[in-house]
């Protein structure tokens, strides 16, 4: 029984005693007066709490935080930064969604990142919807690029659900440089970079199975339908090759070997509803043998779809390809522990873990030994088993969605377990608010795995925070891990959706402070200046007319742009290129552009541009909108749009 339940008292009581205990010891005290009501603090009484908070203590205001957290955010299509253990939000990253602030969807900079990799099925599709690009996405899993199985800083790749495509942020500026759509796969869906020897392929796997070709000709026939496992050219952001597989695909991951990945399948039956995905006992993983795929690319064993070489890797074919693992209904999460060796696959609607020694996986590839031979443990942890993480000390920790708990449990012990030994794996369980998907533990994908912090990433907040309507937040909660205990430091409210993290060291990430001059992100800003005679690093204030085309070029420095005004013709197409001289962190402009919809972020350094067509006759103030300086509200000017047959 926990200290908790010994005192008696309710939940929301017992925090605030706790609160008034902890207070009395500094810079926690604080922190646990702002998360007043928060029950969770659970097991531990204020004295043990306030022990482990001191032990490891929210960074006082101003200090910085240990660990980056980079979160997805589901529907919202953004990527977000967070310190931890803090849990300060620091930035968010425009990927897949819209942003007013930065213009990340409107600048010519983002909408060549956001359209440039699109298959022209997408841009035809766009266009019928008077669009240039999606105005949505479903960002679920962020992870950084890898060498050697430890994270190197270098890249974020992510997915989108929603519109079928695999992102990459650039480290070193903490932007988006490359957006590709992943053709014939449906749904993007599970992602991993390889973690060894280094990330050459993102591996990722398409959910929705649908016909080879998508083109109408096939509809309600599911017995035709197939699903794609790809491999990303990390470096390229090109599609390297696909596998063509049999069932849907739900999460993905790879080991430490560069030799096998696996996904796993919830939908093996092909069923089309509810009651047909769910009606089979076992589901599946499919292992994808790396080197014999890029072996068959490389014969021509493929077939090209839509310029992509694509495996035969469906069940009962060719069998150098894949392997089909028998699970469990309806696996989900997969995730391969640091020890190199375990690899676990959680039941989703089997309230069982399965555990796969990734060493056995050869045999089935070379002697056909029965797919089953590679399990070693399947423990039952509780119900609904969804995502697992490691402390790089031969425990798992696994969230129980149904159960709003999370189980740490042992990996040896469960394989003991499997072979007949008489032990428990479960160390502990603890509750969590509530019903969670994703969690992390400190770089726990990676060989650097350490048992310090266990983050809970849940889907509900239910009653936990101030009713804001029918919509609720979800809510994140991080614990210090000691020994066999977890001890609640942050609970807090997010926006949709808190649905996957990493969390890495601060000595493997080093953004830049300002931007370097020649960036590649406005290379198409710089070639067009040089054309137009214009030096970019200048001072400089000029507008140059080009048939109805009129590009204006200005620089910013605060609190002034170089230009107070410029005159256009109604009808003109008009590019604004504004070029940040300043070179002092933080001091960031930008330009908007009253009634026209017009807004960017132009950051120390940076040029950034926008087009827009003058359509209105009249006097239209532009200013800075992100806060610069004191005399941040004087930096304007006017644009003025001469009628067209004024
Ligand atoms: Cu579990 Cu999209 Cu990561 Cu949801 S998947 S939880
Ligand atoms: Cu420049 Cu605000």
């Amino acid at each position: 029984m926990s200290d908790k339940q010994k005192t008696g008292l309710s939940r929301r009581g017992f925090m605030g005693a706790t609160a008034t205990g902890a207070a009395l010891l500094g810079g926690a005290g604080g922190r646990l007066g702002l998360m007043g009501g928060t029950a969770a603090v659970a097991t531990a009484t204020g004295a043990t709490k306030a022990a482990a908070q001191g032990a490891h203590a929210t960074p006082a205001p101003g200090e910085l935080d240990e660990y980056y957290g980079f979160w997805s955010s589901g529907q919202t299509g953004e990527m977000r930064i967070l310190g931890v253990p803090s849990m300060r939000e620091l930035m968010r990253v425009p990927v897949f969604n819209r942003c007013s602030a930065t213009g990340w969807g409107q600048t010519n900079e983002s909408l060549k990142i956001l359209t440039e990799g699109m298959l022209p099925e997408t841009k035809e599709y766009l266009a019928a919807q008077g669009k240039k690009i999606h105005d949505n996405g479903d960002l679920h899993h962020v992870h950084m690029s890898f060498t050697e199985g430890r994270y190197d800083g270098r890249f974020l790749f992510m997915n989108d659900k929603a519109n079928t495509r695999i992102a990459r942020v650039r480290c070193d500026v903490m932007k988006c440089d490359k957006i590709i759509d992943i053709p014939n796969a449906k749904a993007i869906h599970g992602l991993r970079p390889q973690k060894w020897p280094r990330t050459d392929y993102v591996f990722a796997n398409g959910e929705d199975e649908v016909p080879m070709v998508n083109d109408g000709q096939v509809l309600d026939e599911p017995g035709k339908y197939v699903n794609f496992y790809t491999a990303v050219n990390a470096d390229e952001m090109t599609v390297a090759w696909q596998v063509m597989v049999s069932g849907n695909l739900d999460n993905t991951d790879c080991d430490y070997d560069g030799k096998y990945a696996f996904s796993t399948s919830y939908n093996s039956e092909m069923g089309m509803n509810l009651a047909e995905m769910t009606e089979s006992e076992v589901d599946h993983v499919v292992v994808f043998n790396i080197k014999e795929i890029e072996r068959g690319v490389a014969d021509g064993d493929v077939q090209m779809l839509n310029g992509v070489p694509v495996i035969d890797g469906r069940k009962g074919q060719n069998k150098k390809y894949t392997r089909y693992i028998p699970i469990p209904n309806s696996p989900h999460g997969i995730n391969m522990a640091p020890d190199r060796v375990h690899l676990c696959i959680a039941g989703k609607l089997s309230p069982t873990v399965s555990v796969i020694d990734v060493r056995k996986l050869d045999a089935l590839f070379e002697e056909d030994a029965d797919p089953r031979s590679a399990v070693v443990a399947e423990p039952q942890l509780g119900l609904g088993p969804l995502h697992t993480c490691f402390d790089g000390q031969g425990n798992a920790f696994t969230t129980l969605f149904l159960d709003s708990q999370v189980v740490m449990w042992n990996l040896e012990k469960a394989v003991a377990a499997y072979n007949g030994e008489d032990v428990d794996p479960i160390i502990t369980k603890k509750d969590v608010h509530y019903q969670p998907g994703h969690n992390s533990t400190c770089e726990g994908e990676t060989l650097d795995a350490s048992a310090k912090y266990y983050l809970s990433m849940n889907k509900f907040s239910k009653d936990r925070f101030l009713n804001v309507g029918p919509l609720k937040p979800e809510n994140e909660q991080l614990f210090v891990i000691e020994g066999n205990e977890l001890t609640l430091l942050h609970d807090g409210p997010t926006f949709a959706e808190p649905h996957d993290s990493i969390l890495v060291h601060r000595s493997k990430v080093n953004p830049k402070a300002i931007w370097d001059r020649n960036d590649p992100m406005w290379a198409e800003a710089r070639a067009q200046a040089e054309a137009d005679g214009i030096d970019l690093d200048d001072w400089q204030d000029s507008v140059i007319r080009d048939g109805n085309k009129v590009r204006v070029y200005m620089t910013s420095q605060a609190p002034m742009f170089s230009l107070e005004s410029f005159t256009v013709q109604q009808g003109d197409e008009v590019t604004v290129y504004v070029t940040n001289l300043d070179d002092i962190d933080d001091l960031t402009h930008g330009f908007c552009l009253n009634n026209h919809g017009v807004a960017m972020e132009v950051a120390p350094q940076a040029t950034a541009s926008v087009t827009f067509t003058a359509s209105k006759p009249g006097v239209y103030w532009y200013y800075c909108q992100w806060f610069c300086h004191a005399l941040h509200m004087e930096m304007r000017g006017r644009m003025f749009v001469e009628p067209r047959n004024g």
